[in-house]
């Protein structure tokens, strides 16, 4: 166990393969699917791996209150609708989301390479997880991706008061010669839900600007926050690029929007369910024959980003990997309690 500070919590390291089993245990005893089991344990362990604290195995009590609150089905069965066109439709059935990306990845891919682009459309899931997760799993093939998704009406719009926007998310992936690919993944509000969540847990301040009470008063008080309203990144910039999101990955596919999802919830406070939308894009479809240039003017322009001594997203989420393999995840040791109870150890 490391020491503790306010900002750097005390941490058990726990083996991959160790706190794999205990997360799959826990989602069993919920009386998850074996297939749900295996999927979220994987993307929540991945996060877990990657220090991304508000998306890892937290996301575990998450999942229980959700399944506590009887609204998603255990055993849902996504149902997969690839119909040699470039949209593969995927029906979640109101089970949780890892499940259905799963089962809609391979036909997405097929037709990526058969059309040059691809849409995957996730329709009436749980969502709970970050996206990189599946923009990794899609650049491993050497194709591009843009996943969007809404979630809980708990972003005001700039310049209003009241939560409208989720806190929907925005992930991109390049793919790259060598292990890592080029990925970004942020929520487009000030400060994502998950992260709100583990403030309020450790009784923290949230940053300034991220958001307002119930009389939309600025606020950095977690729980005033999240009575009144989160604001969006960059203003009006942030604000739009959100209503992208309600658009696209809840509009245009027929699916809940944030505040839909919200009605939905009915006060259970519990994970958003709506769909979500992923884009899949065949770089040598794009290369007009020559896709070493395509790759070689790529990787100059991700270059010249850090040769100026700035780093490139999700440089920090491969260090963690790396660190983790070496030593084990780390898991600030509060959560772990909270886990190893979950699975009843
Ligand atoms: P962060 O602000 O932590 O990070 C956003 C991105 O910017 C990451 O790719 C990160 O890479 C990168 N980054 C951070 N600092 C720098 C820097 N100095 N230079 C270059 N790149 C940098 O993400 P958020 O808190 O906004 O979101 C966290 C997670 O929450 C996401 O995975 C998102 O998918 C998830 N989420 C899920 C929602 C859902 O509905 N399912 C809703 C909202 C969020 P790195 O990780 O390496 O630091
Ligand atoms: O962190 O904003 C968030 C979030 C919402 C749904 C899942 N994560």
């Amino acid at each position: 166990m490391t020491s503790a500070s306010a900002d750097f919590p005390a941490m058990v390291q726990v083996p991959e393969a160790e706190l794999t089993s205990i997360v799959q245990r826990a989602l069993a005893r919920m009386g998850l699917s074996d297939a749900h089991v295996q999927a979220i344990a994987k993307v929540i362990v991945a996060g877990q791996r990657d220090a991304c604290q508000s998306h890892g195995v937290y996301r575990l009590i998450t999942c229980a209150d959700a399944v506590r609150a009887g609204k998603v089905r255990l055993d849902a069965e996504p149902t997969v609708r690839a119909t040699g066109s470039p949209i593969v439709q995927v029906d979640a059935q109101f089970g949780f989301s890892p499940l259905a990306f799963e089962r809609g990845l391979p036909a997405l891919v097929e037709a990526t390479r058969r059309h040059g682009l691809g849409a995957l459309v996730i329709r009436h899931c749980f969502h709970f997880s970050a996206l990189w997760p599946e923009i990794e799993a899609i650049t491993a093939h050497g194709l591009a991706a843009l996943a969007l998704t809404p979630s809980h009406a708990w972003v005001a719009p700039a310049g209003g008061s009241q939560p409208l926007f989720g806190t929907n998310p925005i992930a991109f992936g390049w793919p790259r010669p060598g292990p890592n690919p080029y990925v970004f993944d942020f929520a487009t509000s000030a400060i994502a839900r998950g992260d709100l969540e583990l403030h309020r847990r450790a009784g923290q301040p949230l940053p300034e600007g991220c958001g307002v009470d119930a009389d939309g008063e600025p606020s950095t008080d977690p729980v005033a926050v999240a009575r009144g309203a989160m604001l969006a990144f960059g203003g009006h910039k942030g604000s739009a690029l959100s209503t992208m999101v309600e658009l696209m990955a809840g509009a245009l596919i027929g699916d809940w929007t944030s505040r839909e999802s919200l009605t939905f919830d009915d006060g259970a406070g519990v994970a958003p369910c709506h769909g979500e939308l992923v884009l899949a894009f065949d770089p040598a479809a794009f290369a007009d024959g020559d896709q070493a240039t395509q790759t070689a003017r790529a990787e100059q322009l991700l270059d010249s980003i850090t040769a100026q001594g700035a780093r490139l997203p999700s440089q920090r989420r491969f260090a963690a990997r790396e660190a983790s393999a070496r030593q084990g995840i780390a898991v600030p040791v509060e959560l772990w309690h909270d886990i190893m109870a979950l699975a009843d150890l």
